[in-house]
């Protein structure tokens, strides 16, 4: 059973992601409009917010330790946050400062924080395979450390999930696959993705346990990847966990969502884990004051974050080609000829 210190935990986690988000859906707009210019303002380029998916993050980290890794997709700020990346480096990163880890050129979708363990990437599917190799690492390092790769419902087919399934499977390694099934891959419904409508039975295909968590609810979501990530710990292999979320907002910030009924839209306002979670609080005897605390804990968190990124120094234009994997157009340094003026490098 979970216990009120954790509930606590989990929704200071969860109100600390939603606040998050909110937050930079404002600071996103800002020089945008009228015509949508996705390269001004604060916080250039795509974002894809996950207001919505808090349960997932939240209700499967709370397992997790430092030394644990979690991979996340192109929607990763409440996993980041349960995994206790450094909100204020993320938030540079996100608004492409210098100070980000990636010195901000990798943006929200590239975000990392060896210190706990953690990296994201907007190629769907693509944290899979460095999961099971963290967890193969695990297994030959004797160690109790576990993987989690979290993706999204609309990856469920490509071949690095399906090949790190079976590779997890084959040898036996401590890593749990969490699918965030939001229904929706973009603008394509998840019943045009796949006629099995629970994704967990995936797991049946390589003989391992797949749980589905149906609605929106953090404490089922602890409660199954209890299970799977103690399974894991315990050096009895692999699991694969799909959890259902909803998309509050649209895929990308910007998108009109004109394929989207307006009911699908209001069913996932109304299922909000949030506040489900808030009534499993009070039932648990947790005051107004106590839930007040915490959601202004979290509030001021995400607004020092916010503050220090804005406040960190641009990026250097002569810098652009430095830590990349891209040659400067001919005449942008003087010092080393690129590869295309060379003939390449081998
Ligand atoms: C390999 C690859 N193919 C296509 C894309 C383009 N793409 C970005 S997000 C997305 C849909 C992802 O849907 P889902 O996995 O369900 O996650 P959600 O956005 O719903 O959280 C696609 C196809 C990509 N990033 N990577």
């Amino acid at each position: 059973m979970v216990s009120g210190n954790e509930l606590q935990e989990m929704y200071e986690t969860m109100v600390t992601a939603r606040h998050y988000e909110e937050r930079l859906q404002e600071e996103y707009l800002v020089g945008k409009q009228p015509a949508f210019d996705i390269s001004a303002g604060p916080i250039p380029g795509e974002l894809h917010l996950a207001a919505g998916h808090e349960a997932s993050g939240a209700g499967v980290c709370q397992h997790l330790r430092d030394d644990d890794t979690v991979t996340a997709p192109h929607r990763p700020h409440h996993i980041a946050i349960a995994k206790g990346v450094d909100l204020k480096r993320m938030t540079a990163e996100i608004f492409g400062r210098e100070s980000g880890p990636s010195k901000g050129k990798g943006g929200h979708m590239h975000l990392f924080d060896p210190d706990v363990n953690f990296a994201c990437s907007g190629i769907i599917a693509e944290g899979c395979p460095p999961a099971v190799g963290a967890g193969l690492a695990a297994k030959k390092q004797n160690t109790d450390s576990v993987a989690v790769a979290f993706l999204g419902e609309g990856a469920i087919d490509q071949g690095a999930f399906l090949e790190s399934l079976n590779l997890a499977a084959v040898q036996n390694l401590p890593v749990v696959f969490v699918v965030e099934d939001n229904d929706w891959a973009i603008s394509m419904p998840k019943d045009r993705i796949t006629d099995v409508e629970n994704g967990a039975r995936r797991a049946d295909g390589f003989d391992m346990p797949g749980t589905r968590v149906d609605a929106d609810d953090a404490v089922a979501v602890y409660e199954a990847a209890r299970e799977a990530i103690g399974r894991a710990r315990d050096r009895n292999g692999p699991s694969l966990l799909e959890v259902q979320v909803h998309r509050r907002m649209g895929h990308f910030m910007g998108d009109p969502e004109a394929y989207r009924p307006a009911e699908d839209q209001e069913a996932a306002e109304q299922r909000d884990s949030i506040e489900r979670l808030e009534s499993e609080l009070r039932a648990h005897g947790v005051d107004d004051e106590t839930i007040e605390e915490l959601r202004d804990r979290a509030r001021e968190r995400v607004e020092e974050a916010i503050e220090w990124a804005t406040e960190q120094p641009e990026p250097e234009p002569d810098d652009a080609y430095e830590d990349v994997f891209v040659n400067p157009p001919s005449g942008v340094t003087d010092s080393e000829p690129s590869l295309a003026e060379t003939g390449g490098d081998d």
